[in-house]
């Protein structure tokens, strides 16, 4: 079961929808969560990535998204992004579905992209809602209008997931022929439901395999950056 047997069915399916998780970024320099050179070895989530540590814990809250605002300026999409974009303006892909908050999608050439869990890009006050750049967040972190605390409009613990994003890749994914799951252990719910709504064939593309591996009907080990390139020959 190969690469070689995923181009084939990419190109009897009529829709092709891309679900991709943190590991979709390694390869650009961007840490995943939970692999051992994830953020998640050095941080407990808690204390940084729920609405709790925004509102009680506000300075290493905003640290944590800081830092990480700032290293993004240094990754850009690798070759793997390239290739989902190029697949896309070919008819190959009608959406990208991601868990990630880099916008390396986008800047890749990704125009069809559902942002699960929003992104780090752009900032709001927890307070008031309005819109603030990311900026503003990074700088002085005080809402222009109300004085409340400023956040990236990232999807923390315990909030619900933005529900355009959620619907679009629900309903993409329920009428797929063809879902690829890459880079990404399926541990945060609810976009960890997404696979076992696919109709069509699911594939995974994966470091490691997860728990969930075996409701997969091609499982591909290797870097995403490597199987997409093999799959772009
Ligand atoms: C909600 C913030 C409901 C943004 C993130 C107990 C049990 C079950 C569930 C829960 C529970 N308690 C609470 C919950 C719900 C909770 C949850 O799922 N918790 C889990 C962790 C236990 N979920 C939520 O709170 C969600 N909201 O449920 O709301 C609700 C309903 C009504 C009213 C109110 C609320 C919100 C979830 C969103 C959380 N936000 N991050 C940010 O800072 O980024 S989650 C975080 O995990 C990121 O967004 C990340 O994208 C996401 C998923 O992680 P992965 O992408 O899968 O990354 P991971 O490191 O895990 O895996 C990467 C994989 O890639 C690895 O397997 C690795 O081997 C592989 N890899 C690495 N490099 C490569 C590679 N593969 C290929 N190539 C490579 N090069």
């Amino acid at each position: 079961m190969t690469v070689e047997l995923l181009a084939q069915w990419m190109k009897q399916s009529k829709t092709t929808v891309v679900l991709t998780g943190a590991g979709m970024s390694t390869e650009s320099g961007i840490p995943d969560f939970r692999s051992q050179s994830g953020w998640w070895q050095n941080i407990d989530p808690r204390t940084v990535a729920t609405t709790d540590s925004l509102l009680k814990n506000y300075a290493m809250f905003r640290e944590f998204y800081q830092m990480r605002i700032q290293a993004l300026k240094k990754c850009a999409p690798h070759k793997g992004h390239h290739i989902l974009a190029d697949l896309e303006k070919r008819g190959l892909i009608s959406l990208i579905a991601t868990q990630n908050v880099d916008q390396l999608h986008q800047q890749a050439g990704s125009k069809k992209v559902a942002e699960l869990h929003g992104n780090i890009m752009t900032a709001r006050c927890q307070k008031c809602n309005k819109p603030h750049a990311k900026e503003q967040f990074l700088n002085n972190a005080i809402c222009t209008y109300c004085s409340g605390k400023l956040r990236p409009n990232v999807v923390l613990f315990g909030e619900t997931l933005p529900m355009e994003a959620w619907n679009r890749s629900l309903n993409e994914i329920q009428n797929a022929d063809l879902v690829i799951v890459i880079g990404t252990s399926l541990e945060v719910y609810p976009v960890n439901q997404l696979p076992q709504m696919a109709k069509g064939r699911l594939v995974y593309i994966n470091l490691d395999q997860s728990s969930d591996s075996g409701q997969f009907d091609l499982v591909l080990e290797g870097t995403a950056g490597e199987i997409l390139a093999e799959l772009d020959e």
